[in-house]
């Protein structure tokens, strides 16, 4: 199940060697499985969510270690991020984002290696990053008549769509005011599809679906015979607007929506869909089969389809079952009308005719992943505990008992969120560690005071019984992650000179030099190893000052910073890279500027002066 390369099978079978960066569970010399020695590579890349720090933290999969950060929605001096003309028009307005759910891009509903996608929750955006680089390449949105941007991003089997879903209902056109007392009749939520350009990964919104002013929660898209459709659980059927504890959780069944995008894309180029906001709106209730309502028990969070696509997981944060329903029933069911009702026009199907079973997993069951053998790992944020068990088909005595589907648990340290299994959300998951994400650290690990990291704790599931193996920190805070297997990526380490095509790129001091237009200072510098051409600027107070900083250096790894003193600029330019950034001159004096980053034994010597004239 593990993917061992041979020559590492081989080792370990002699019994050699324990640990060649791979994983093991046959551990030698009482070092853990998922020990990587120094210089050793970890088995997948681990992409964490950053929560409300904005950003995204990669992580080394078996290790747990932290690699990098790379910033999406949030400025990070570290990486010259929030401070270049590029960075700051990507992030607009905003100076912070709160990021959920990372999507790998798949072709063929495995995990190319291409973008990383993720959403902002707070200013409805959703952001690709390129894993050549590792850089934030795109910002969408906000997007226009969506609100609480938590249901995304979801990616389709060929990556043709995000699938994107709103946590909060407002009036729309967004912007518009209504009392929040007239909420069930002025409000409303909205699911996107953001379509994916399939060369070049540009996104744009393609269409969108009206829906109630439900609070739609987890999502996930379908694959094999649920190609085409995407699932989302809602937590506020009642549309209850204010005391939701209380008033959110009165029925005992919610509803997830199950979409059909295929559909909605179809809806959109054979009808005249009016436009709002600039994206065709689709109203479900003239246009059958774009959508269609599944209760599920009482306040669900997660649904995960399966890898074969046909068993689509919902759990009830407050019923200790978590729901299993046949996705060939349901379309039986639609092709019969088999439905139990309507709501604003659409059909509800029938509970009945599509659950395959209540698997009783235990308390506060949220998140679902699977190993690609058969079995369903569900997170438990009450118990604290993971539960596998296992998928249909079930035997006649596990039908009779659903108990005896749930086959292990296994603590976690405290209050699990999510967890993860590598490609579990692909047709075929890497079915060898999961990962639990806890949101509560307590006691665990030494006290950093009362704001505390979150934990992430590594388990063994290789075996019949899952073992605890280590656990690690985050900073806040991860909410979901996935993993994908690092030969899938292909970083590139330096830009190459011929294929950096930004036109005030330098790559000679002699071109080099700062002109003047009015009040406009432009400059144009390289650095490389340890020296800045020009290393003195002089301008006259009041210039608006832009430099194209183009770091020559064609060497992995060759970092150079630019800190000017005084002037909140900390540009890092990678090798081959150019960056454009600007400052106002608005202080008389002399103002050193220096690399930031250690590139060398003279490091220190990289600096130069910033005069700035009186007027
Ligand atoms: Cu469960 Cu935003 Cu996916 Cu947090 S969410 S845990
Ligand atoms: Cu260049 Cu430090």
């Amino acid at each position: 199940m593990r993917r061992f390369s041979l020559p590492l099978l081989f080792v370990l079978v002699l019994g050699l060697v324990g640990c060649g960066g791979s994983s093991s569970s046959n551990s030698t010399d009482g070092a853990p499985a998922s020990y990587v020695p120094p210089g050793e590579k970890d088995d997948y890349y681990l992409f964490y969510s950053g929560g409300h720090s904005g950003q995204v933290f990669v992580a080394g999969l078996p290790s747990l270690r932290e690699i990098q950060t790379v910033p999406v929605f949030t400025p990070s001096p570290g990486h010259g991020y929030g401070f270049s003309k590029k960075s700051k028009e990507m992030m607009g307005e905003y100076r912070w984002g709160d990021v959920h759910h990372p999507g790998l891009s798949k072709t063929e509903g495995t995990y190319d290696g291409r973008w990383l996608f993720v959403n902002d929750n707070a200013n409805n955006r959703v952001a690709r990053i390129s894993l050549r680089d590792f850089k934030t390449k795109q910002i969408l949105g906000p997007i226009p008549n969506s609100m609480g941007n938590h249901g995304s991003s979801f990616v389709t089997p060929n990556t043709e769509y995000l699938l994107v879903a709103t946590r909060f209902s407002v009036p729309l056109p967004k912007g518009t005011h209504a009392p929040i007392e007239t909420y069930q009749e002025n409000f409303n939520g909205i699911v996107s599809g953001v379509d994916v350009d399939p060369e070049t990964g540009e996104m744009s919104v393609g269409w969108q679906v009206k829906t109630p002013p439900f609070n739609w929660d987890l999502g996930s898209t379908g694959k094999g015979p649920s190609d085409g459709w995407a699932f989302w659980t809602s937590y506020n059927t009642e549309m209850a607007h204010d005391s939701l504890e209380i008033n959110a959780s009165q029925r005992d069944r919610d509803y997830a929506a199950f979409v059909n995008w295929e559909r909605a894309e179809e809806v959109v180029q054979n009808n005249d869909i009016d436009p709002r906001n600039g994206v065709p709106l689709i109203d479900p209730a003239e246009h059958e089969g774009v959508m269609y309502f599944v209760p599920v028990s009482k306040s669900p969070h997660g649904i995960d389809a399966s890898p074969s696509g046909r068993w689509i997981v919902a759990s009830g944060k407050l019923q200790p079952t978590t729901t299993v329903f046949d996705f060939e029933q349901f379309r039986t069911a639609i092709e019969n009308e088999d439905f139990q009702g309507e709501f604003r026009g659409v059909p509800i199907v029938n509970y009945d005719s599509v659950v395959e079973g209540e698997v009783p997993v235990g308390q506060g069951p949220l998140h679902t992943q699977y190993d690609g053998e058969g079995n369903a790992y569900t997170s438990l944020f009450i118990e604290s505990a993971v539960a596998k068990w296992s998928l249909p088909p079930w035997d006649e005595e596990t039908q009779q008992d659903m108990s005896r589907a749930v086959t292990d648990k296994i603590s976690v340290q405290y209050n699990i969120g999510h967890l993860l299994i590598p490609g579990s959300d692909t047709q075929e998951p890497y079915g060898d560690w999961l990962v639990a994400m806890n949101k509560l650290k307590k006691d665990r690990g030494l006290s950093v005071g009362p704001e505390m990291p979150e934990t992430s704790q590594l388990i063994d599931i290789s075996g019949q019984e899952m073992e605890m193996i280590e656990e690690d920190y985050t900073p806040p805070e991860p909410h979901f992650a996935q993993a994908v297997p690092a030969d899938v990526i292909d970083p590139i380490e330096v830009y190459k000179q011929e294929n950096n095509d930004h036109p005030e790129a330098r790559w000679n001091p002699d071109n080099t030099g700062v002109t003047r237009s009015g009040d406009q200072v432009t400059v144009h510098m390289i650095s490389k190893r340890s020296q800045y051409y020009p290393d003195k600027v002089e301008v006259q107070q009041g210039d608006e000052v832009t430099f194209h900083l183009t770091n020559i250096e064609q060497v992995s790894d060759m970092i150079h910073g630019f800190g000017i003193a005084e002037h909140n600029m900390n540009a890092v330019v990678s090798p081959g890279e150019t960056k454009t950034f600007s400052i106002t001159a608005d202080k008389a004096g002399v103002y050193p500027f220096y690399c930031t980053n250690f590139c060398s034994a003279l490091h220190q010597e990289m600096q130069g002066y910033l005069e700035v004239k009186p007027q």
